[in-house]
């Protein structure tokens, strides 16, 4: 269980933070919630590696989350941001750095006509929902249990057990009207979709969903979802908007949009287009984003959105990718990954089911098939957790709970595989039965 022995450091270093920060981090995600013990504190990055403050290396693979699929300070992104930090920092005023980032967007993302930029996922699909509100007039959106969108009022939702609801506030401080107006799925079931549709149709503004779910732990959608929710969305004239905030250009250069052929109606970016720094968007069809103020009548807007030192590194990160084209590589290197730590719960005799698709992977502590929520929350988290800290133990640092995807960068090569592997292999061994 938890190690806080071998991190004294990290230990005082949550202590302190935790006396002026809530939970002692800026987002809980960090705080090891799911997996008991305290987080590491991290002193520097390279690569497919993190070191803490304790002086463990450990082989990363949070990558931020979703952003380093470059591996940590990477030299082209690096030396952008330098560059672009001996002209300024921030200006309040438009720089040609905002429109070579949107274009570089609109020429990866085919759907994508016109594409404004904020400085989160969180902001990217809040913003999405009110231009779908304001494009459509209508006021209802469909969003699915599992699906993460940030902390946007209307989208802490979560369904129950995949029962149609009316929203209900996931989170306290939300008013129920902030998600009267929100319905909540079970993800990859298409009758419920169209029931929706066939009670509501004709008040829906918006279907949002994440194409593949990184949020409830890795979940692919099922043949013929996807499929679905454009059709209904086209019949009955509401925004289908994928939140591709983790899959963009993490899955495909193009997205996963790209990757499984279907087209939404709008998008939200985030992580990777930002390269580590702090980018969102949001874009789509251009007579959607003809609402958007100043064009038009729906507001949105932001002090740091495009941000110069931003949008250097991004666009650094999405010309190296497209440079690189490393989504082949990255994709047998998953899967060897994923199969080695299949092999190696197989001769320790746990259960598990695993999810990849690209450089993103899951496994599930648990039987399986993991299709939607209900399923995944089947998953043993104790063992998921037990398992979480035999691999912080010997160096490897998984995403901190049974609920999140893992992420492989261009910097994982075969040692960092095998390090895994070899990890894996002792800390499956010692899990309680
Ligand atoms: P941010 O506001 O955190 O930049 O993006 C919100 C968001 C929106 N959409 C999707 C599909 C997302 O995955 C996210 C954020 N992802 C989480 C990881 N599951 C970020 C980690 C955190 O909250 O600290």
């Amino acid at each position: 269980m938890p190690s806080d022995s071998s991190r004294p450091l990290s230990q005082s270093a949550f202590h302190r933070a935790r006396r002026v920060i809530p939970g002692g981090v800026n987002s809980p995600a960090r705080a090891f919630g799911a997996v008991g013990g305290h987080p590491s504190f991290i002193r520097r990055a390279d690569g497919a590696w993190l070191e803490d403050i304790d002086g463990h290396r450990l082989v990363d693979f949070i990558g931020s989350w979703g952003p380093q699929i470059l591996g940590h300070r990477h030299p082209a992104v690096v030396a952008a941001i330098r560059d672009a930090l001996d002209s300024g920092t921030s200006y309040g005023a438009p720089t040609e750095l905002e429109s070579e980032l949107a274009e570089l967007v609109v020429a990866a993302v085919p759907s994508i006509e016109k594409v404004r930029m904020v400085s989160s996922g969180t902001e990217a699909t809040m913003s999405a929902i009110r231009m779908a509100r304001g494009f459509t007039g209508r006021s209802v959106i469909i969003k699915f249990a599992g699906c993460y969108h940030g902390h946007v009022d209307s989208l802490l939702v979560q369904a129950g057990s995949g029962a149609l609801t009316h929203g209900h506030p996931s989170s306290p401080g939300v008013p129920e009207g902030c998600t009267a107006d929100t319905l909540a799925l079970e993800f990859n079931d298409v009758d419920q979709l169209r029931d929706a549709f066939r009670r509501q149709g004709d008040r829906l503004a918006a279907v949002i969903l994440e194409p593949v779910v990184g949020n409830m732990g890795l979940v692919m959608p099922e043949p013929g979802f996807l499929e679905a929710a454009r059709e209904l969305c086209t019949r009955h004239g509401a925004v289908l908007i994928f939140d591709e905030v983790m899959t963009g250009f993490r899955l495909a250069y193009g997205g996963a949009q790209e990757r499984l052929g279907v087209q939404p109606d709008l998008t939200t970016l985030g992580k990777i287009i930002g390269g580590g720094l702090p980018v969102g968007a949001y874009g789509g069809r251009a007579d959607i984003m003809q609402v958007v103020s100043p064009d038009g009548p729906v507001y949105q807007a932001g002090t740091l959105s495009g941000n110069p030192l931003a949008m250097a590194s991004g666009i650094a990160t999405l010309t190296t990718l497209k440079s690189l084209n490393p989504y082949d590589q990255l994709e047998r290197r998953t899967a060897a990954l994923v199969e080695g730590l299949e092999a190696a719960a197989a001769e320790a005799g746990v259960e598990v089911w695993s999810a990849r698709c690209g450089s993103m992977f899951t496994v599930f502590f648990q039987t399986g098939p993991v299709r939607n929520l209900t399923e995944a929350l089947r998953s043993d988290t104790p063992k998921f957790a037990a398992f979480f800290h035999g691999l912080l133990n010997r160096g490897v640092y998984f995403a901190c709970s049974q609920f999140e995807a893992n992420f492989l960068s261009v910097a994982h090569g075969d040692a960092e595989i095998e390090a895994t592997l070899a990890a894996a292999r002792e800390a499956l061994l010692e899990l309680p039965s």
